[in-house]
């Protein structure tokens, strides 16, 4: 049996993690590793903060606090919520390690000294005020499809589209808003191109069992054709590039966070050599199996880019699958980090304190394992209540009950089984192999529907046979019923434990199972007859509608904030549209606008857009309807003003109400429509030009 080696994304230190990551990669990744471990291989889960990189220096800046404060603040934040919520890593390191430092540089020598690199110059978008060169993230400028204002080198969060820095319309600093100017600098590249052939074979060909999306990306991105990329960046946060002359230039923060993997293993191995052995074990061997749990973000750098770096150094083994998830959504819209738009695992703790196992159910039950999938409130309040309350606890509850109130809470004696115990026992076993089938092929969401579904089974016997009544006349059936019941629930306490470990351990502290072995599962003499129960507690508590009402409110403000925010960053990025084309004197005589004041103003029913003037025109008075009812929604500001409009227009029904007219408005940065006027009275009727 092979060993295992289990690695998580590296997070980047630069924000607490939100249920999306645990989703994404951590819960997955742990219950890999926590049914291996169960079923006593050997494994290894390494996981660390990626704190390189520019999403850090972003914070920093924002923050106005040092790059090193935020990756420390967030590294300790991040290290913590995954402690609390179980994820059970052998070690949880960051890249700022000096271990990693070293291991990193060293790394990228070796490469460097072999020749495995190319090395060009190229023109790069600089800031000749700050003399610094500008990474896409800090690149700012028009969006090229959508044209809103303020989207980034590398995206536009408006219109989602993929951009590179060259394709942004008046590209500027996003620090401090400086025009940008290009300059040549040099960089180091993996010539991913020459690992093309071999790529496609190893992936393509040995492969096929990847997942779909993972196998379907690969696919997407050789079929385009690999070009060699930069691994070397001009940055002042990061690794030094080891080489005379790269001064002011770090490694590409995709370059040393997958050797972060590497490097937390010899930390960990060197610091327990005896638990562990030498780290090369892990990572040299071909008896080991390397596996990597990413979210859909990170495929072309596990699948192509990090194991051509290995495959360059030559003495590695590769990832023998890269269980990658789709995304998460909150609520339908995109989990973003930037507009708080997300449940934050320490937030829910302090919200749902000792509630660990019920974001990690629902977050399976919803693993975006095959696409993108939703969280809502709801749902996580209806499978807390109809899945683990109603079926998994009730059963465990009720087996535990009856053996209290007719056996003392201890574990009956077991007599002959009948034919109803035995179909009980042959569907419990059908599954529990099933479930297993479906941890071993990494497919989880559908792994824990079927451990509810060995619940189920337990939950069916006692409503089937009824110990409850039968109590009441046959003691040694009743007896057996429960013995049966017992054990199931011992099995149960194994099933769930990869899922949700927190009450897998309270549960076995109520049966007295200090042990558990996947092995065992199956096993229906788990718990030896006579032996006396714990004190019984509830499994799950029913989660009221108050406390799914605070979070959607939660949520609702949060829209209402981001919403401003957006606002007010439209209005900053405003720039006045471009002059028309020439016109003349001529074609402006032919408008006749004119001054009127505004006798009464109301919205038009049933229109979200109308607003109905009724204007003292000085020629006998007009109606005039305008669509500016969402910039006034007190439009009786507007009476008593007097205003322009143009008065040869020809009349226009609308709402069945006839429009005389229109009056002048400026559309202000965002959006919003401002109704002109005057500087000072003047005649209704009087004539503009
Ligand atoms: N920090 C990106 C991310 O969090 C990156 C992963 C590194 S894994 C080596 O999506
Ligand atoms: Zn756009």
């Amino acid at each position: 049996m092979k060993r295992t080696l289990v690695t998580t994304a590296l997070p980047y230190a630069n924000g607490p993690v939100h249920i999306g990551h645990l989703a994404g990669v951590y819960v997955p990744a742990d219950i890999y590793v926590r049914y291996l471990r169960l079923k006593g291989q050997e494994v290894l889960f390494i996981g660390g903060s990626d704190e390189h990189g520019v999403p850090v220096t972003i914070r920093a800046r924002k923050e106005g606090i040092t790059t090193q404060q935020v990756v420390d603040r967030y590294h300790e934040l991040i290290k913590r919520s995954f402690e609390q919520f179980g994820i059970s890593f052998d070690i949880y390191s960051r890249t700022t390690s000096k271990i990693h430092h070293q291991f990193a540089s060293d790394y990228f020598r070796r490469l460097y000294d072999n020749g495995k690199f190319i090395e060009q110059t190229s023109e790069q978008f600089y800031d000749p005020e700050t003399n610094e060169f500008l990474t896409d993230r800090n690149i700012r400028g028009e969006c090229p499809r959508c044209h809103s204002l303020g989207a980034y080198g590398d995206q536009c969060e408006k219109c989602g589209a993929t951009l590179s820095p060259d394709e942004l319309i008046n590209p500027y600093n996003a620090v401090n808003g400086n025009p940008l100017t290009k300059k040549e600098t040099k960089h180091w590249y993996l010539p991913l191109d020459q690992y093309q052939t071999w790529l496609e074979d190893w992936i393509l060909n040995q492969h096929k069992e990847w997942r779909p999306n993972v196998y379907g990306q690969c696919k997407s991105w050789l079929d385009g054709g690999l070009r060699p990329r930069a691994v070397t960046r001009d940055l002042d946060w990061g690794i030094p590039v080891p080489v005379e002359g790269a001064e002011g230039k770090v490694l590409y923060v995709w370059f040393d966070a997958p050797i972060g993997y590497i490097s937390n293993t010899k930390e960990l191995c060197d610091a327990q050599p005896d638990k562990y052995g030498p780290w090369e074990k892990w990572w040299k061997d071909p008896e080991t199996r390397l596996i990597h749990f990413i979210g859909k973000d990170n495929i072309v750098f596990h699948c192509i880019v990090f194991p051509s770096m290995l495959k360059a150094d030559g003495s590695y083994i590769l990832p023998d699958n890269v269980p990658s998830n789709e995304f998460l959504n909150l609520e339908g819209d995109k989990i973003s980090t930037s507009r708080n738009w997300a449940v934050w695992l320490n937030e829910y703790l302090d919200d749902f304190p000792g509630k660990q196992d019920v974001l990690r159910y629902v977050l399976t039950a919803n693993a975006p394992e095959t696409k993108d999938n939703d969280f809502t409130w709801a749902d996580f309040q209806a499978r807390n209540n109809n899945e683990l309350v109603a079926i998994y606890g009730n059963f465990v509850n009720r087996a535990l009950v009856l053996t209290q109130k007719y056996f003392e809470g201890h574990v009956p004696q077991r007599g002959e089984l009948n034919d109803y115990d035995r179909a009980t026992l042959d569907e419990f076993e059908r599954t529990r192999r099933e479930m297993e089938n479906l941890l071993d092929a990494f497919r989880f969401r559908d792994a824990q529907k079927e451990a509810m579904n060995l619940a189920r089974i337990g939950n069916k016997y006692l409503a089937d046979t009824e110990p409850w009544k039968l109590a009441k006349t046959d003691l040694t059936r009743t007896a057996t019923v429960l013995n049966l019941a017992l054990q199931i629930t011992a099995n149960l306490a194994i099933a769930f434990e990869p899922f949700l470990p927190f009450s897998s351990a309270k549960l076995r502290q109520m049966l007295g199972m200090p042990e558990v072995n996947w092995q065992h599962l199956g096993n229906m003499n788990l718990l030896p007859e006579g032996q006396m129960l714990g004190e019984v507690s509830l499994l799950f508590e029913k989660i009221e509608d108050n406390a799914i009402q605070a979070q959607l409110d939660r949520l609702a403000r949060i829209k209402q904030e981001n919403e401003e925010a957006q606002k007010a960053e439209e209005r900053k990025n405003w720039r006045p549209a471009p002059i028309k084309a020439d016109t003349s004197i001529d074609e402006f005589d032919k408008m006749d606008i004119r001054v009127a004041t505004v006798l009464e103003c109301k919205p038009v029913k049933k229109s979200e857009r109308l607003l109905e003037f009724r204007l003292d025109d000085g020629m006998g008075g007009r109606t005039i309807l305008s669509g500016i009812a969402q910039s006034y929604p007190d439009p009786s500001v507007l009476v008593g003003k007097q205003v322009l409009f143009i008065a040869n227009f020809p009349p226009r029904k609308m709402m069945g109400i006839e429009s005389q007219g229109m009056i002048l408005s400026a559309v202000d940065a965002d959006g919003r429509l401002v109704v002109t006027s005057l500087t000072a009275p003047a005649a209704n009727g009087a004539q503009v030009g």
